[in-house]
């Protein structure tokens, strides 16, 4: 298996450009499915140690689906697969560069959430990720040991409980305190029966405070992504998801810029466009660098051959 590693502001991508399994060449949320079900190992090989970490999310590149598309994506992290993944679509057009395959500054990718597009710009990437939304405005739930806390709920190609200014500030906190209070909300959610749109999980917690240099950014994030591990980067559809907020709450009018900066202090740029529905389709730009290439070797010996689980 070959792989090529990025880091998008951050957060790390490790695209499979070769010896991934063969998924048939059906729709991509069915090979995303078929991927889960029957070959979670090399999620596993990519992702988890020895050869990975918690934050590594790995992409497997295949042959697109849809018309039109110049490649095929699935995402996925430590614990599964994931929906849309935007530092990792910046991680994977930095990947198709290296490899001499990005001919156009324009390309079109199919991910199991849908068809999205990247715009090229010297090193900067800039996604049109699929259609967003919100689908809950102040829902509060017990936390315990802080009381009620309140947030809502959006899809940004994952989804999403976005909150403003509650538990430890992320000015003040470690990624440890941050991530313990974030993981309460999850399990909240969870014991107190709150779930997306069909039943599914709100597995990303999104906690937001002020930036601390208002001269960069608007807004400073924290993302609890499933399986634990924080995102490094401002969280592109988590991003996608606060700016669904702000249109439906009249806060930002379409094409207004919104700099979001990650934990870090990095920051990913955001606009949208209105569509129907009250939804609407977010551009997000950042910047990805490549870090390594690898081949992973898989011994009948080794135990540890496919992640230590
Ligand atoms: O940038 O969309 C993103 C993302 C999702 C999970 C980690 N990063």
């Amino acid at each position: 298996m070959k792989v090529i590693d990025s880091h998008t502001i951050g957060e790390p991508t490790r695209i499979v450009i070769e010896g991934g399994p063969d998924l048939g060449n059906g729709p991509l949320c069915e090979r995303a499915a078929k991927l889960n079900a029957h070959h979670d190992h090399i999620r596993r090989a990519v992702c988890l140690e020895p050869r990975g970490h918690d934050a590594v999310v790995g992409g497997l590149l295949v042959e697109p689906y849809e018309a039109d598309c110049d490649a095929g994506i699935i995402f996925f992290n430590n614990r599964s697969t994931l929906g849309m993944c935007i530092h990792g679509t910046i991680g994977l057009i930095a990947t198709l560069r290296h490899m001499g395959r990005l001919s156009t500054s324009f390309c079109r990718i199919d991910t199991p959430a849908g068809v999205v597009t990247a715009e090229v710009d010297g090193n900067k990437v800039s996604v049109t990720n699929v259609a967003c939304y919100r689908t809950h405005k102040n829902l509060s739930i017990a936390v315990p040991g802080y009381g009620t806390i309140t947030g809502d709920i959006a899809w940004g190609g994952n989804w999403f409980f976005l909150i403003n200014s509650q538990g430890p500030a992320i000015a003040d906190s470690t990624a440890r305190e941050l991530t313990l209070f974030a993981e309460l909300i999850r399990k909240a959610l969870i014991d107190a029966g709150i779930s997306a749109i069909d039943g599914r999980e709100i597995d990303h917690i999104e906690l937001f405070w002020p930036p601390s240099d208002s001269k960069i950014a608007d807004s400073c994030n924290f993302v609890l992504c499933p399986g634990g591990a924080y995102d490094r980067s401002p969280c592109g559809t988590g991003l996608s998801a606060k700016l669904a907020c702000l249109a439906a709450d009249g806060e930002l009018e379409p094409g207004e810029l919104w700099r979001q900066a990650s934990i870090l202090g990095q920051v990913f740029e955001g606009s949208y466009q209105l569509l129907e529905d009250c939804k609407i389709s977010p551009r997000v730009t950042g910047e990805a660098w490549i870090t390594g290439e690898s081949t992973y070797h898989f011994d009948a010996n080794d135990p540890f051959a496919y992640g230590m689980v």
